[in-house]
């Protein structure tokens, strides 16, 4: 039985994959932990928490020895545009929490799940269909740190053979916890502002595409990857994923069919848009398909769709 501890539990993917792994493997084999409890009461009241700060390795091996933890699901990190903004904060915790993860798993026999990013790819990388295998030299911090952290996962798994794996993440969408601090964040915050004030301004410019994944196909992914057959995988950390790929004017295209009257406008900001300009206009996940099945299940008008009912209540409209 799985035995499974979450960082970063409390963030925008951790709030629900908690959730999501207590329905597949019981509420007492999923300890969440997070270095404030300062979030979702789903999390702290249905099964185990900790405080873990992940600079602290003694506190990860503490959690791990307490509840005989076979799996570590590693998701504390600090995104791009707050990265950008504290580039020494970001590699230190991006770097150093994994680097802890790594060696308590290696300690405990601990497999790993930890995700990479689009934001791994660079200006020089081919921005459609971005294959598996490509140049990767990214110009922000928390690129750097992604693309290094999927070498120091494939260097544990050759060098020590701890079973880490992991996907390179899309922006992700979701209605229970706000993201924190991405460059993709504007297409959450765009539902959330169509709902209540049915108008949106846009700080990445019009034409900006965008690799982007609903959340529940997010959750599957990362359980699917960490359940499948280890002979069948040739890539391990980092294999490409992706539901969607979209620029602004088609979200509130999307948008527009439910709220008639929604209008967008633009107050682009340099930075996250220097940011997104460096990305991938799509990635090519025929690797993820081949060696785990992926297969997502949400695409823009889908997902468009949920995010608007569920938002809607959320927000009591
Ligand atoms: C960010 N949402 O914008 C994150 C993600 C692909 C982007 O890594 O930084």
């Amino acid at each position: 039985m799985r035995k499974i501890l979450i960082t970063g539990a409390l963030g925008q993917i951790g709030s629900e994959l908690v959730m999501y792994m207590r329905n597949i493997y019981g509420n007492e084999n999923v300890i969440a932990s997070n270095i404030t409890a300062d979030g979702s009461k789903k999390v702290l009241e249905s099964g185990p928490f900790e405080i873990v700060n992940v600079l602290n390795p003694q506190q990860i091996a503490d959690a791990v020895n307490k509840y005989k933890v076979n799996t570590i699901v590693h998701l504390a990190s600090i995104l791009s545009a707050v990265g950008e903004a504290n580039p020494v904060a970001a590699w230190n915790l991006n770097m150093g929490g994994l680097f802890n993860v790594l060696e308590v798993a290696k300690e405990n026999g601990c497999s790993v799940f930890t995700p990479s990013s689009i934001a791994a790819f660079g200006p020089s990388t081919p921005k459609d269909k971005t294959p598996q295998d490509t140049v990767q030299r990214p110009s922000t911090m928390y690129g750097i740190t992604k693309v290094s952290g999927e070498l120091l996962c494939d260097y544990y798994f050759k060098r020590f053979n701890v079973d880490v794996r992991g996907v390179r993440f899309p922006g992700l969408i979701s209605y229970e916890t706000l993201p924190g601090g991405g460059t993709t964040d504007y297409a959450v915050h765009i539902y959330y502002e169509a709902i209540k004030n049915k108008k949106y301004t846009s700080y990445i410019k019009e034409g900006t595409y965008m690799d982007m994944m609903y959340m529940p196909d997010a959750l599957e992914a990362i359980v699917k990857l960490i359940e499948a057959d280890p002979k069948r995988l040739k890539h391990r950390n980092a294999f490409n994923v992706t539901s969607m790929s979209f620029e602004p004017e088609e979200i509130a295209r999307e948008i527009k069919k439910h709220i008639p009257e929604f209008v967008m406008d633009y107050d682009v900001d340099p930075i996250r848009q220097g940011i997104a300009d460096s990305w991938p206009n799509s990635l090519d996940d025929s690797a993820a398909r081949e060696e785990w099945d992926w297969n997502p299940k949400y695409d823009l008008a889908a997902m468009t769709k949920d995010m608007l009912e569920k938002l809607s209540v959320k927000l009591g409209k």
